[in-house]
């Protein structure tokens, strides 16, 4: 009866291994792999466009990340053109410098209080208008005293790049003509249209601002894979030999 009952055992046995190793093998190939949340490697018609001018510098964080930089401090007035993959909500973080002396707030020699301001554009439709915060964190000479020039400086808060940083007490951008901001040649070398100059309440004494915005979803509406996550997931396009 005992030695029965060991058959009946090891049969079972047999039937439940039969039966899953049958399972795991009707299952694809990509089945058989840890599950994963799966996206195709990003292409460059994956990325937008994303356009900007400052006058004179800035520096251009987006959901943390330093994405791009003014590759010239002050003169000539560039366009900064570069890819970006977009991942939504979006939090981009501006901060722009007017080209000004650090312990006058002037320009050339301290013979001069210059004028500023700032535009970009994505494209995803993304762009600036009055909606931007701005907050300055430099401004001069104070009353416009060109005499006995001094600046007003507020210190720059470590975290101001970070998607988390708190801008509710900020004010909003204000925007600016294109007569008012004078854009140079590079500027209508590429597309801004929709796009419109902001600085602070004051263009010209005001020169260290920085400026943030958030974008829940893609202004254009359409619909982007997000890749935000792409170093923590294998990619379900096929591997290419040699990397
Ligand atoms: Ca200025
Ligand atoms: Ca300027």
């Amino acid at each position: 009866m005992k030695r029965f009952l060991w058959i009946v055992i090891g049969v079972a046995v047999c039937l439940s291994t039969t039966h899953i190793a049958l399972q795991v093998w009707a299952q694809s190939p990509n089945d058989r792999q840890p599950r994963m949340n799966r996206v195709g490697k990003p292409k460059i018609s994956d990325t937008v466009k994303a356009n900007v001018y400052a006058d004179n510098w800035f520096t251009l964080y987006i959901n943390g990340e330093h994405v791009a930089v003014d590759s010239i401090k002050f003169m000539p007035h560039n366009v900064v053109s570069v890819d970006i993959l977009p991942a939504y909500p979006m939090t981009i973080a501006v901060m722009a410098k007017d080209n000004a002396n650090s312990q006058t707030g002037m320009e050339y020699a301290n013979t001069n209080i210059g004028d500023a301001g700032f535009i970009l554009k994505f494209g995803d439709g993304t762009v600036t208008d009055a909606t931007w915060k701005a907050k300055s964190f430099s401004h001069g000479p104070i009353n416009r005293d060109t005499k006995n020039p001094k600046v007003r400086n507020l210190a720059i808060p470590e975290n101001w790049n970070a998607i988390d940083f708190d801008d509710k007490t900020w004010g909003h951008a204000k925007e600016y003509s294109h007569q008012q901001v004078g854009p140079k040649e590079p500027f209508f070398q590429h597309d801004f249209s929709g796009a419109r100059f902001i600085w602070t309440d004051d263009i010209e004494l005001d020169n260290t601002v920085i400026f943030r915005h958030f974008v829940a979803a893609p202004p254009d509406g359409v619909s982007r894979p997000d890749f935000s996550n792409l170093n923590n997931i294998v990619p379900n396009s096929p591997t290419r030999w040699p990397q």
